[in-house]
């Protein structure tokens, strides 16, 4: 029976106030609208940046139906769409590329402004949710929602993947690893022989030494203030650990003296200010790059001395690591395919959306690295 056009009861996990567990619900899912594509999640990551939104760090709608990294299959498609058809295999974009606006355009930039992440609206571009729990209207979250058995996405906001690929571990393109893989390949361009200081070791910063080894960095120094993050962080190309706990210095200080006046390339990829600050002051006076990948506290400033700049460093930061979502995750499953990298390492857990508080839980106390939820 054919559930095209229809609307369709799943379970989903609402957020109906902050700083507080999800509700495992029976939402009703419309069909999609023109140019709307309807979504069959089959796997879906939990990201530090869906916990902050629960902790209000990054502000989003009230209800709303949170998740932005997963892969699904399409149900069904609206009036007009084109680029996939029920069946497809599909990764949701939460940072879009609609190839039309002006950044679309750019060469290089990605904050495609269809994107619903930087002025959060909460619905679909046409401008109501598709989300209905308990006779209220259910935001969505930067376009994707994907800690539901179904969603609905804007055209822009959904990319065919190859028909083969294990989407229990593509998930993680949808976000996690592309944004640190990225972070250093294309925002920071680690160069060969390279020294390189990763500021957080979870599912992101992991991702970023990956990206960092296969750029040829010779030393990739790891920084963490929970040692139990140094292992695995050893075993994707680390060369060595530091936890900021261990010194009376400030980190930075430590690490200039380390690496002989400052690293080539710094990652800060927590989402705190001071560790911002220690990442841009870590990197060479005259030619360090600093990449910030973590998403800072609501509304908060940082404080920098110009002197740092003035001398030659770079402050820079992308979300996404800078690929184009359209373009480049298609490639980067392929080379996922092609066994160029593994995503294996990053999944610590599965589990599935009846358990999501446990697997938030486990992020927050540093248990886990990725849990991808099944459906
Ligand atoms: P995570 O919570 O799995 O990892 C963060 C790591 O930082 C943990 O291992 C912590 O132990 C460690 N840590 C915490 N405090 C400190 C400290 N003071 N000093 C040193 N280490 C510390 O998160 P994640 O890997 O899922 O995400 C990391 C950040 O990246 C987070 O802010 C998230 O919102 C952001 C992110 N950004 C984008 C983007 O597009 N820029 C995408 C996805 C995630
Ligand atoms: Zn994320």
């Amino acid at each position: 029976m054919t559930t095209a056009g229809k609307v369709i009861k799943c379970k989903a996990a609402v957020l109906w106030e902050l700083n507080k567990p999800f509700s495992i619900e029976e939402v009703e899912v419309a069909p999609p609208k023109a140019n709307e594509v309807r979504i069959k999640i089959l796997a879906t990551g939990i990201c530090r940046s869906d916990d902050h939104v629960i902790n209000g760090s990054l502000v989003q709608p009230l209800p709303i139906i949170l998740g932005h990294e997963a892969a699904g299959i399409v149900e069904s498609i609206g009036e007009g769409v084109t680029s996939v058809k029920p069946g497809d295999k599909v990764i949701p974009l939460f940072n879009p590329q609609c190839k039309k606006c002006k950044t679309c355009k750019h060469p290089t930039g990605n904050i495609c402004m269809e994107n619903d992440m930087t002025a959060a609206t909460g619905t679909l571009k046409e401008g109501t949710t598709r989300f209905t729990c308990q006779g209220k209207s259910i935001h969505h979250f930067g376009g994707t929602s994907t800690f539901s058995e179904y969603t609905v996405v804007d055209e822009f906001a959904a990319v065919k993947i190859d028909s083969s690929a294990p989407l229990e571990k593509v998930c993680l393109i949808g976000c996690g690893f592309s944004t640190g893989y990225g972070s250093a390949v294309k925002v920071a361009k680690v160069t060969p022989g390279s020294t390189c200081v990763v500021f957080g070791l979870g599912g992101v910063g992991l991702s970023v030494i990956i990206g960092c080894k296969s750029a040829g960095a010779s030393r990739i120094i790891g920084v963490d203030i929970n040692k139990d993050k140094f292992a695995k962080a050893k075993e994707l190309g680390a060369t060595e650990c530091i936890n900021p706990l261990d010194y009376k210095k400030p980190i930075q200080d430590v690490l200039v003296e380390m690496t002989e006046n400052g690293v080539d390339f710094s990652f800060e990829v927590i989402g705190r200010l001071d560790t911002m600050t220690a990442a841009f002051a870590c990197c060479n006076n005259a030619y360090g790059v600093c990449v910030i990948v973590g998403v800072p506290p609501n509304g908060q400033n940082l404080s920098i001395n110009p002197m740092l700049i003035l001398t030659g460093r770079t402050l820079k930061g992308a979300i996404f690591g800078g690929f184009k979502s359209n373009n480049d995750v298609p490639k980067l499953v392929s080379d996922v395919l092609a066994k160029k990298f593994k995503l294996d390492p990053l999944i610590t857990h599965v589990s599935s959306l009846d358990k999501i508080n446990e697997g938030f839980d486990m992020l927050r106390a540093g248990k886990s690295i990725r849990t991808v939820m099944t459906m």
